[in-house]
């Protein structure tokens, strides 16, 4: 397994630092480290799979958990009325670089378009 693929593992578990902004049992939010809007947070399953497809087709309870914890970190920064996005970046040409699937939860500002 490369690093990419530990690296949120070992977040979770404590081993690299992280500004956590909430906790359950199967899920866990942090800020990213390079935001692309004021509020970035990711949400990460406890249990990796490599994107959400493989999440969804593998324990479709757990992708559950993991959008309920995304619009919870919502609430928690205070942006659930003046709006945020979900995206799950999903392999080569999204960009997606840690093959743990995590939501980003984007917010905080007027957000551009989607596309190039
Ligand atoms: P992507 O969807 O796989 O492209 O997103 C990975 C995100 O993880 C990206 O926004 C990084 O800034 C973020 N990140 C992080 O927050 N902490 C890290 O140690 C590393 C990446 I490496």
């Amino acid at each position: 397994m490369s690093d990419a693929e530990t690296l949120f593992e070992k977040i979770i578990a404590g081993e690299i630092p992280s500004e956590k902004v909430y906790e359950d049992d199967t899920t866990y939010a942090f800020r990213d480290i390079r935001p692309q809007s004021k509020v970035h947070v990711l949400v990460v399953p406890k249990t990796r799979y490599r994107n959400v497809a493989e999440l969804a087709a593998a324990d479709p309870q757990l992708l559950s958990d993991v959008i309920t914890t995304a619009h919870k970190v919502a609430d928690l920064e205070g942006i659930r009325e003046s709006g945020y996005r979900v995206v799950f970046n999903t392999d080569s040409d999204a960009g997606q670089t840690v093959f743990h699937v995590h939501a980003h939860v984007l917010g905080g500002e007027q957000l551009g378009l989607f596309g190039r």
